[in-house]
């Protein structure tokens, strides 16, 4: 027995997971058979096919017998992120390279050539993965490195909440997926024991008033040795493998992780900013802290005390003064 599915996903992708649906069950199904259940012609089946191939998919073919999945890839594609996905935008379009320079980069070239809310880029590697204020990103093979690109009807004020948003969205999704309990140090770290795991890159195109486009960039370290990792890093950061002792679906987490985030993205766009950020606060590991905090201006100690309804950070220096950090870095002191 074979079953056909309906999906939201456009164009050939779509075409590949219902084809994959189809073939999950691990028997022999006729080229003719799927052509009829997926209102296609045989040529079109045998194209979509090689295109699986291509991605790592290994389908055997039988004359007179047809076609059978003998096993799937390791690869973030849509076809194996979509039975996760339960959201009427995110993740609705993909875009899966094996490598990129930085997902961030190749979401704005998109974005620009007028691709839809909602869209993920991913790669399985990046050889020039991107942090903020111009800082390298390690990215090897195994870590989930993709770029969510968001047309939010939000002021570009707003921008940084998505942010929080997404974080806390990260974090959910470890908890659920890995069973890993993750603190959040201000603004997008993840942290398990106090080493980063995760990290996110927001990068918006606005005018004034207008929020064009935001490019959510998020790097997880999931499924590889963190001896991957820069000598330097090894005592800061950690991966999720590492972490539980197995691996995690990358695509059980993507999943996830994108419907968490659009659960936020509602919330904020119906201006309910106050339940976010007590979830924000809740996962914490800056409040109440001696921090050290670096802006593009400025470099300062305090106690961090609060965050505004802006997802700023309030600090409070020696003398008293609160100082409200919207943009720079963040040291957790002894
Ligand atoms: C960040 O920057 O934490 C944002 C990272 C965003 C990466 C994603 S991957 C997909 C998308 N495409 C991109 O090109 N980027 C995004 P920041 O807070 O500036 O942290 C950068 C610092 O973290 C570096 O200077 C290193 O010290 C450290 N670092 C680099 N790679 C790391 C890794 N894989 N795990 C943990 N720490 C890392």
């Amino acid at each position: 027995m074979f079953f056909c599915v309906v999906s939201c996903l456009h164009g050939g992708a779509v075409m590949r997971e219902r084809l994959l649906k189809s073939l999950q069950d691990g028997n022999y199904v006729s080229g003719q058979a799927l052509a009829e259940c997926l209102g296609v012609s045989r040529a079109a089946v045998n194209k979509a096919i090689n295109q699986l191939r291509a991605d790592g998919y290994a389908i055997d073919a039988v004359p007179n017998r047809g076609y059978r999945l003998l096993s799937r890839p390791d690869l973030l594609t849509v076809a194996e992120a979509v039975p996760y996905l339960s959201t009427d935008a995110l993740g609705r379009h993909w875009h899966h390279v094996r490598e990129a320079d930085s997902t961030n980069a190749l979401a704005r070239e998109l974005a620009e050539a007028g691709a839809p809310d909602g869209l993920v880029v991913v790669a399985e590697t990046q050889r020039a993965g991107r942090g903020r204020l111009g800082r390298a990103w390690s990215s090897p093979r195994g870590g989930i490195w993709f770029s969510l690109l968001l047309r939010p009807r939000l002021l570009p004020s707003a921008a940084a909440m998505l942010t929080l948003g997404a974080a806390v969205a990260a974090a959910e999704a470890t908890e659920a997926v890995a069973g890993i309990t993750c603190g959040i140090k201000w603004p997008n770290d993840l942290l398990v024991n106090g080493r980063k795991v995760a990290g996110i890159l927001t990068e918006m195109s606005a005018e004034l008033d207008q929020l064009n486009y935001i490019v959510l960039g998020v790097g997880l370290n999931a499924n590889f040795a963190a001896a991957l990792l820069p000598e330097g890093l090894l005592v800061r950061a950690t991966t999720l493998i590492e972490e539980k002792g197995e691996k995690v679906s990358r695509a059980a987490w993507l999943g996830a992780f994108l419907n968490r985030c659009e659960f936020w993205r509602r919330l904020l766009e119906t201006g309910a900013r106050q339940r976010l950020i007590s979830a924000w606060r809740g996962r914490s590991v800056t409040l109440g802290q001696s921090v050290t905090v670096t802006t593009p201006t400025a470099r300062f100690s305090g106690r961090a005390v609060d965050i505004d309804s802006d997802g700023a950070l309030v600090v409070e220096t020696e003398d008293g003064a609160r100082v409200r950090v919207a943009d720079g870095d963040v040291t957790l002191r002894e």
